[in-house]
């Protein structure tokens, strides 16, 4: 399959996250995407290609234009004030705060667009999150071309930004860009299968009360794990939307079985849902080795989940989430890439 790939990744470069209060480096770095290039190469999984001239329309269609405008000029302002650092958000609009009305102050901006301490805006931020966008909707437009599948190998990240807000190392959710310029082309169902550790809360806030975008996440329990505040079982959709959300919650130590089990059940309910296209939210942080997560999984279940992915015989796209043990990485993602196609 084609891979669609931009070096414009290595713009967005945090230098720290906050973590129990402290101050850690990033773990979301532009290294991952330097494995994941090179496993997908000696894999040979196919051509590397850059981003094609695709339309951005999708982007203001997920994300709401107050908030593409204020990451666009982000920088630019947070450098005015006399900053060198990157920018971190310190306060947030919690409930009973209006949403409303958008205070001026840089700092006030940045906490009503963001919901943790963890994700640094940086120079490049904006340029890189674009250039993902702009891939994954490169590797959608392949896809709708005729092609069977199609990788958009970037960073940084995009499934816990969702309208309105960045978090989780997101900024721009192009899982949910790709679905939606999908719609605009008029496919009539979508289907978004998440299978990164964390659950896509900013995929499903996006598509939550609607039907033509299905939205399938597995990821750990949100009682203990991030992002902690969505992700339940019990969010099934709303309104024109309810009965396509699905949460498979699994406990922290999940192994490989429970795990497939569950994944299991979510390749029925995209089945019975016939997309005419299925994004896969490919996070491989799931991995027994990963250093922020607690799932179980070992080397050889990621060219079986490739195959499972396979067997629902729809076009697939797939986007890069997390994954944080760096050097397996590359593998454990070229490895559901060859699951794939053999
Ligand atoms: C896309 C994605 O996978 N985002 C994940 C964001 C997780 N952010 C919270 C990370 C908490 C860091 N825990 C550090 C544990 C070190 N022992
Ligand atoms: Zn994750």
């Amino acid at each position: 399959m084609h891979i669609f790939y931009s070096d414009a990744h290595r713009a967005h470069a945090g230098q720290f996250e906050f973590f129990r209060g402290e101050k850690v480096p990033c773990f979301e770095k532009p290294e991952r995407a330097d494995f994941v290039l090179k496993a997908v190469q000696a894999a040979g999984i196919g051509p590397v290609l850059p981003a094609s001239e695709v339309s951005m329309a999708p982007l203001s269609r997920v994300h709401a234009p107050r908030y593409l405008a204020f990451l666009e000029r982000a920088w630019e302002r947070w450098t005015a004030l006399g900053n060198r650092t990157d920018a971190i958000p310190s306060v947030w609009p919690i409930r009973g705060f209006r949403s409303d009305v958008e205070p001026d102050n840089f700092q006030a901006q940045l906490g009503m667009y963001s919901f943790d301490s963890g994700t640094p805006f940086t120079a490049g931020s904006w340029q890189a999150a674009l250039s993902g966008a702009q891939l994954a909707l490169s590797a959608q437009a392949h896809v709708a071309a005729g092609a069977r599948a199609a990788f958009s190998l970037a960073r940084p990240p995009g499934h816990h930004a969702g309208p309105d807000f960045f978090g989780g190392y997101c900024f721009i959710n192009n899982a949910a860009v790709a679905a939606q310029a999908a719609i605009d082309q008029g496919a009539q169902r979508v289907s978004i299968l998440d299978v990164d550790y964390h659950h896509g809360n900013g995929t499903q806030s996006i598509f939550y009360d609607r039907a033509d975008v299905q939205f399938l996440s597995l990821h750990g329990d949100p009682r203990t794990e991030y992002p902690f505040y969505l992700g339940h079982a019990d969010e099934l959709g709303a309104g024109a939307g309810l009965g396509f959300n699905h949460n498979y919650p699994l406990p922290a130590g999940c192994t490989n079985e429970r795990w497939f089990d569950a994944l299991s059940q979510a390749c029925s309910q995209v089945q019975a849902y016939a997309p005419e296209l299925l994004i896969i939210s490919l996070g491989v942080d799931t991995y027994v080795g990963d250093p922020i997560s607690k799932f179980r999984l070992d080397k050889p279940e990621y060219r079986r989940l490739g195959a499972a992915i396979a067997a629902l015989r729809r076009p697939t796209l797939f986007i890069l989430e997390g994954g944080y043990a760096v050097a397996e990485i590359g593998e454990n993602v070229a490895a559901v890439l060859t699951g794939f196609e053999h």
